[in-house]
């Protein structure tokens, strides 16, 4: 066993696409302490609150140790041979297109390329699709018509040597905290100007000097007006578009018919920005998933590469696109070519040159010649039985892909279902036939891309939960059983590595960008040694920028302009659904919730899913702060908590993505939004359904709080970890006579309560004390419940005095819902600060220790500041 002083063991967290450098420490039982790296070029020793809970959320409660059929437990052999029988089988009858794989940016590249080996070579269809098709699939897209190829020009340097820096429908504070720290300073240090074009009003418009407010789906017609006002107002770069360049001058023409105002954007506000970005040579647009979930995702995406073609502002220091990537190896399965319409190395499924040097380099009899179906279709090919067998690993899409109510039944009548996850409790491995357990963060190892091409390791410290196994061993040992003995004979993640690395050499051969053949004659232990490392790594070249030489990959070495047209989104509000909803992320949750929901402290910022909506239509639909709302479209619905904001845009709300069956079972966002996709990148466009929103008359609302999870069953529930149990938020919609029979069912408990009717409220409270220790107490009213929440919640498992009182003692203060979840500094200790210490941000932050860490809860800290002398829409 190590010793507690050993020297720690770098990984790379497995969150966003930032891709920062951890040390890690196990302490032997299980567990294990994480800081950041201060060696890693991605975040010198930072990271931000979801990176700092990695340690509470590698705990073995919900974890599946063996393989499971239909629930119950199976060996890894019987296992392992079912898949590979039932998918020879279905191949044989139905030919390969009748079997797919649906993976994830969260797989690690050694896992990631064994499975698409095994798809486009072996099996021979190309029917494997990932969820970065929900994620880059546009800026893939819009790369590839650009560049010829895939390829991140800049770096995350690049943000910090910028003049002007563009955030394009990316939430940075939030979603890639570390690199929006690294922006902070850089702008407190020399004055980077910094706009943000959102319809929301977000955390990251903390540090923007100009926010557009630009309305949904309208990007293209912002940057196309962009283009033309270079062209005439003589800021082009004639030189780099006459040398370098194909198509500029029907790119321009097509902006001829653009209309500004499509952008909904005074003209003023356009000018300054037209103005700041012509007149600033060192200029990063950065963008993400406003641009990229959108049916015209990857026009957005050409539109932006556009502007810094035209100004030849591309691969030099502080200037040039980047697309920051969502998933720790978004780019990674970018490389390995996870996507159902690129092969691998980044070369193409179409070019028989390309195919028949993978085909040779694999050994493999039949390499896939068409595109398969990208996510979207393929789930309606499950759907019309079209795809009979199905292996899904590593992402859940009964929650994360649109119309996820159809994926599910979809997947219900799926004749067999394979889920490879880290616990069999998800809403899709709920529905698999055979769940296998395989290793996750902290057990396994192999390698990650970061979105400015950094190559990082991630190091397996702790053992395997009882038979959990690697991803790619279990795809490879499919493949051997499937037939293909030698082709997946690997002994470790090390001589996957070496095997990819060699095949980018291959691909470099045919002038394509993504090279690491230095790497293929890496032995393993210089892989365990590996340091975080930026492609390309060749015998000649490392790291650096791309396209600051006006070479492309293209067919001439051209860049290519492509001509782009604000089009119309896939549908327009209606009577019958009159919102344009908007969804993405919130700080401290990751997707579906499953591991990021097991440290308590990452839902104290935002425990419950929510609708934040505009003050006017608030007013209109008749919903007060903390009611429910009933949000409707594709014939399903969700309800979600009101928060009433002007941060959101008049008809146009936001909601979370995050919750599921098992945390919040009627506030899954994707049952509402349609599943309509760019025509040229297959992604969806999940950021602009319609649909109708109605108040929820829901006959009663209730919290608990319990040391024991709570079996809720009810209209609504939403229930979170605490540090001592869970708590719940409830409504139900059918008057209940027997509060006691129903606190004791939701609680499991048989004893008695004690009960307060509290009239003036409105209120029952009943709570279950055991040794004078509170075990569980409920609150309900018709209205929904005021009290105390965190105070209440940080009564479990203590003596249980004053209780049904909820007010805070004097002696235990109220901290109030957290703002800060590294340090865990609550609202109230805030507003005590900003009393004490003036409107000074650095001040109430160094007195509170809010924001001393990661930093991405400054934001908040000054909108309390900037609250205080107004008042609160939303509480
Ligand atoms: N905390 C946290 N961080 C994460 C994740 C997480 O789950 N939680 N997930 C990671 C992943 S996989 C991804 S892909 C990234 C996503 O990172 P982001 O793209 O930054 O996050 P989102 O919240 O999805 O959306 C960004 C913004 O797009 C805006 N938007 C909506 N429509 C439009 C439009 O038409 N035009 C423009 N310009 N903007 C629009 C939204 O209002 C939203 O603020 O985050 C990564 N980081
Ligand atoms: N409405 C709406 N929907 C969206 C988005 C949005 O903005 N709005 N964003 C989209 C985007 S950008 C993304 S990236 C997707 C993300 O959506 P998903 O990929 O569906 O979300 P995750 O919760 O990250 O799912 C990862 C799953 O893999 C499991 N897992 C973790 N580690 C391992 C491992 O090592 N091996 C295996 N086999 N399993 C593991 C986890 O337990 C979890 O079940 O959501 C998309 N959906
Ligand atoms: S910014 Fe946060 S979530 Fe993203 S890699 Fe760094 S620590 Fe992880
Ligand atoms: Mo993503």
């Amino acid at each position: 066993m190590r010793d507690l002083d050993d020297d720690p063991i770098r990984s790379t967290c497995p969150y966003c696409g930032v891709g920062c450098g951890v040390l890690l420490r196990p302490d032997g039982v299980g567990g294990m302490t994480v800081e950041g790296d201060p060696d890693h070029p991605a975040n010198f020793g930072k990271l931000c609150s979801k990176g700092l809970a990695l340690g509470e959320t590698v705990g073995l409660e919900d974890r599946i140790f063996t393989p499971e059929l239909h629930g119950a437990p199976i060996d890894w052999d019987n296992a392992l041979q079912m898949v590979a029988d039932r998918f020879r089988e279905t191949i044989a009858e139905h030919g390969p297109d009748s079997v797919a794989f649906y993976v994830s940016g969260q797989l690690l590249t050694e896992d990631y390329y064994v499975a698409n080996k095994l798809m486009k070579g072996f099996i021979g269809s190309a029917n494997i699709d990932t969820n970065s098709r929900l994620c880059m699939a546009s800026t893939v897209a819009g790369h590839k018509r650009a560049f010829g190829t895939d390829t991140v020009p800049g770096t995350y340097e690049d943000l910090e040597e910028a003049d002007l820096v563009v955030l394009v429908g990316s939430n940075l504070a939030w979603c890639h905290p570390v690199l929006y720290q690294r922006l902070a300073a850089a702008r407190k240090a020399h004055g980077t100007k910094v706009v943000v074009v959102d319809p929301r009003r977000t955390a990251t418009c903390d540090i923007a000097d100009m926010h557009l407010k630009i309305a949904p789906g309208s990007d293209v017609a912002l940057f196309n007006g962009l283009l033309r006002f270079l062209a005439n107002s003589g800021h082009l770069d004639q030189d780099f578009i006459d040398r370098h360049t194909n198509g500029f001058e029907d790119a321009l023409a097509n902006t001829k018919d653009c209309d500004c105002r499509a952008t909904g954007l005074p003209a003023s506000e356009i000018a300054t920005f037209y103005n700041k970005f012509a007149a600033t040579k060192k200029v990063v647009t950065v963008f993400s998933q406003g641009v990229n979930q959108s049916t015209s995702g990857a026009d957005k995406v050409n539109s932006i590469l556009n502007c810094h073609l035209a100004t030849g502002r591309i691969g030099h220091p502080g200037m040039g696109p980047l697309s920051v990537t969502g998933q720790p190896n978004a780019m990674g399965g970018r490389e390995t070519g996870g996507l159902a319409n690129m092969l691998a190395a980044h070369l193409d499924l179409e070019n028989e040159a390309h195919r028949s040097a993978v085909g040779e380099f694999w050994d493999a009899p039949r390499v896939a010649d068409t595109a398969g179906l990208k996510a979207i279709d393929m789930f309606r090919a499950v759907e019309d039985g079209r795809i009979k067998a199905l292996w899904i690993a590593c992402t859940n899409p009964v929650v994360s892909l649109p119309e996820a109510d159809r994926v599910k039944r979809a997947i219900e009548n799926c004749p067999f279902t394979v889920v490879s996850d880290v616990t069999r409790n998800t809403d899709t491995a709920r529905l698999a036939d055979l769940v296998l357990p395989a290793l996750g963060w902290g057990e396994k190892d192999g390698t990650v891309t970061n979105s400015d091409r950094t190559v990082s390791r991630q190091r397996g410290v702790l053992p395997a939960p009882g038979e959990a196994r690697p991803d790619w061993d279990i795809f490879a040992e499919v493949g051997r059983r499937m037939g293909w003995h030698a082709a997946f004979d690997y002994r470790g993640p090390s001589e996957v590595f070496r095997e990819h690395a060699a095949l980018s050499g291959i691909a470099a051969g045919f002038g394509r960008d993504f090279d690491i053949s230095a790497l293929s004659d890496m032995d393993s232990e210089a892989y365990d040694r590996f340091a975080p490392t930026r492609w390309p790594i060749t015998e000649a070249r490392q790291g650096g920028r791309f396209f600051g030489d006006g070479q492309f990959f293209t067919a001439s070495g051209k860049a290519n302009f492509v001509p782009v047209t604000q089009r119309a989104m896939a549908a327009e509000p209606s009577a019958e659904y009159p919102f344009r909803l908007n969804t993405g992320r919130i700080r401290d949750q990751w997707h579906t919730m499953t591991r990021t929901a097991r440290a308590p402290r990452l839902s104290r910022h935002l425990g419950e899913p929510y609708l934040q909506i505009h003050p006017e239509d608030a007013q209109d639909l008749s919903l007060q702060p903390a009611d429910l709302a009933k949000i409707e479209g594709q014939g399903e619905s969700a309800i979600l908590r009101v928060m009433i904001s002007d941060d959101v845009a008049k008809g146009h709300p936001f909601a979370p993505m995050h919750w599921t069956c098992e945390t919040a079972p009627a506030a899954r966002i994707g049952a509402v939004i349609a599943g309509a996709t760019d025509p040229v990148s297959g992604q969806p466009e999940s950021k602009a359904a319609v649909v109708n929103i109605t108040k929820l008359d829901a006959a009663w609302y209730g919290f608990a709080v319990s040391t024991r999870q709570m079996a809720p069953d009810t209209a609504y529930w939403a229930q979170t970890k605490t540090d001592a149990g869970w708590r719940a938020e409830l409504a139900g919609m059918d008057t209940v006579s027997d509060w006691e029979a129903y606190a004791q069912a939701l609680f499991g408990l048989s004893t008695a309560p004690e009960v307060l009717v509290d009239p003036a409220r409105q209120q029952t409270r009943l709570a279950f004390v055991e040794d004078g220790v509170l075990l569980a107490a409920l609150f309900v009213a018709p209205e929904p419940v005021a009290v105390a929440r965190d105070f209440v919640a940080s009564l479990l498992d203590q003596p249980a005095d004053g209780i049904l009182a909820a007010r805070a003692g004097g002696e235990r203060a109220d901290p109030g819902p957290t703002v800060c979840a590294c340090m865990s500094v609550g609202r109230n200790q805030i507003l005590a600060a900003i009393e004490a210490a003036g409107g000074d941000l650095d001040r109430v932050c160094q007195s509170t220790g809010a924001g001393t860490n990661c930093g991405s809860c400054r934001p908040e800290v000054a909108d309390l500041i900037a609250r205080q002398n107004r008042p609160l829409a939303a509480e």
